[in-house]
């Protein structure tokens, strides 16, 4: 095989290899978010990489501009062999990186404290302020093996693999697994948060566009872990309505047995509906004590605090982590 076919061969099979990516574009949902917080997101990523190629396009045109200007025989004359410091030269590789970073620096800590999971919106999208005396929507999200429980306490339903969202209202999720360490991730919707077994990490978003997509985990977990998917349903507020009506008519009720028995580890879970749910169900949830006769991790550690005497205070877990000044971290 000649040099020439074996490059042409090759350029072909990488040409090829691109084709999926550009056919992929139509899916890159990180790209095309709905919901506020994901589109600042999209806008940080577009903002750093842009950044970033103000060194990187310079210095990859570099290499090839000096490989062909200082080539041997090609321009003897500019052959400098006693160089050794300029100052200009310095100053532009020093400053420029130096003022990226400083660019770079500054939105990332703006942004790393107004994109906080924890912290409660302060608008629907650019340009609209949230009006005055709006409640958020709680919805409480448990990942369990393999499937995502979504409890909406104040209408008292719940599902699971289906999340509905009415568009332009202010959610507030509260987070927790009941065995592994999952992330809650709607790509169109917000960036992940992590779930995890006994603790409630929180997530403040909004989804400003109607339209059905989806949602997973982004820490693998095993068996299931591929399965576990859930449709995320953006309605408007009568869409909402019909759709709670729809639950609430589901003769199910999430009762103590029927929790226990859905977290048992199962795949491919169809789309359930519960019209009944117990208000203290995500509670015991983030506490781990709903199987009957489970100890609740808050009791434990608030009699274990008086044991030793300690002056803790109350060591509630789920209580009022959402009104702390200072939230448990939700990434780490
Ligand atoms: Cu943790």
């Amino acid at each position: 095989m000649t040099a020439q076919t074996f490059t042409t061969k090759w350029a072909k099979r990488l040409a090829a290899a691109a084709v999926p990516l550009f056919l992929s574009g139509c899916d890159m949902v990180v790209m095309n978010p709905t919901g506020d917080i994901a589109r600042q997101q999209r806008d940080l990523i577009l903002v750093a990489t842009g950044l970033m190629l103000l060194v990187i396009v310079p210095v990859l045109t570099l290499i090839v501009v000096f490989a062909l200007r200082y080539r041997k025989g090609k321009n003897p004359q500019a052959y400098d062999p006693g160089f050794t410091h300029s100052t200009r030269i310095e100053l532009v590789v020093w400053s420029i990186p130096l003022i990226i970073i400083g660019i770079l620096g500054a939105i990332t800590w703006v942004t790393t404290h107004k994109l906080d999971p924890f912290r409660p919106l302060d608008r629907i999208s650019y340009g609209r302020p949230i009006p005055a005396g709006t409640k958020p929507l709680e919805i409480d999200v448990v990942a369990m093996d393999w499937k995502w429980l979504f409890i909406y306490p104040e209408q008292g339903i719940a599902s699971v693999n289906e999340l509905a969202l009415p568009i332009d209202v202010p959610v507030t999720f509260k987070i927790t697994s009941t065995s592994q360490m999952n992330t809650f991730y709607a790509p169109t919707l917000a960036g992940m948060v992590y779930a995890m077994p006994g603790m409630q990490s929180m997530l403040h978003a909004v989804l400003n566009e109607p339209g059905d997509t989806w949602g997973y985990s982004g820490n693998y977990t095993g068996a299931g872990y591929t399965d576990m998917r859930f449709q995320l349903h953006g309605v408007d507020q009568a869409g909402f309505d019909s759709w709670v009506a729809k639950v609430k008519s589901s003769p199910d009720t999430l009762n103590t047995e029927r929790y226990v028995a859905l977290d048992v580890p199962s795949e491919k879970v169809p789309v359930m509906h519960f019209g009944n749910v117990p208000p203290d169900i995500f509670l015991r949830a983030v506490n781990q004590c709903v199987a009957p006769g489970a100890p609740c991790k808050n009791d434990v550690m608030r009699i274990d605090a008086t044991k030793d005497g300690a002056t803790h205070g109350d060591m509630t877990m789920a209580g009022d982590m959402a009104n702390d000044a200072h939230p448990m971290d939700a990434g780490h």
